[in-house]
């Protein structure tokens, strides 16, 4: 009878000690990121001149193309998910304001995740990309070649002024920008999580530096004072939610 009990608790302890580990092991799933534009706070009413920048000029906006790409999530036990996917959204394009990153992550418990607005070096190369964006991005090769990492267009001041805010690497120098959401943890517990990510225009427009629509002008392709402003002001233009796909 001893005996017999002791077996029954090294049966019981061997099928304790192995079922919790089976559940543990983490599943690989899909990440989807949405894509939302917001001029303070609401999303963008495409041209409508209702807008009013920091300075107190009117703007509309008409166009909104951009580039995300070097997508890095950085799990709790230091280890790091490297997206190899560049991908470009369109505010008119409705099958870009949604993706799902071609590498699938493991669920578990995540300190955070950055991402590069527009191109590194090492990716900005022309025809890199395909012939649709190099039609529709493509910068030219006379300012160094490449693709823009955006395009925001619309209308300053009045019907009549169009602005053209293009940012890219002008003449090799590169004016990408790391956004970092480091140390914002998140758990990924199943295949239904989406990163909501946020683009707030107004932000491209101050903080540092409040944007002059006349000074600056309809163009800026060709200007590294502009890029910069474009460069340190886009430091917070993203924010993101992680929100549960209702299916
Ligand atoms: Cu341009």
């Amino acid at each position: 009878m001893k005996r017999l009990i002791f077996f029954a608790i090294i049966f019981g302890l061997t099928f304790l000690s192995c079922s919790p580990e089976e559940e543990v092991e983490p599943q690989n799933v899909d990440l989807k990121i949405n894509f939302t534009q917001l001029v303070d706070g609401a999303p963008v009413q495409l041209d409508q001149m209702i807008y009013q920048n920091a300075l107190g000029q009117q703007f509309s906006i008409k166009t909104i193309k951009y580039f995300i790409s070097q997508v890095k999530l950085y799990k709790a036990d230091n280890s790091i998910i490297e997206i190899p996917d560049i991908h470009y959204v369109d505010i008119r394009t409705p099958e870009t304001l949604d993706y799902t990153f071609s590498v699938q992550v493991p669920e578990g418990d995540y300190t955070g995740f950055s991402f590069v607005y527009g191109l590194i070096p090492e990716e900005n190369i022309t025809g890199s990309l395909g012939l649709d964006l190099d039609r529709l991005m493509e910068w030219p090769v006379a300012m160094g070649g490449g693709y823009h990492y955006a395009k925001i267009e619309g209308q300053f001041i009045a019907e009549e002024n169009y602005f053209n805010f293009h940012s890219g690497a002008l003449d090799g120098v590169d004016y990408s920008i790391n956004v970092d959401f480091k140390n914002n943890p998140f758990s990924i517990t199943n295949n239904l999580q989406v990163i909501n990510l946020s683009m707030e225009m107004q932000n491209w427009f101050t903080n540092p530096t409040d944007w002059d629509f006349e000074y600056f002008g309809s163009g800026i392709m060709g200007n590294p004072e502009a890029q910069q402003v474009v460069h340190e002001n886009g430091h917070d233009v993203f924010s993101f939610q992680l929100l549960e796909r209702l299916e």
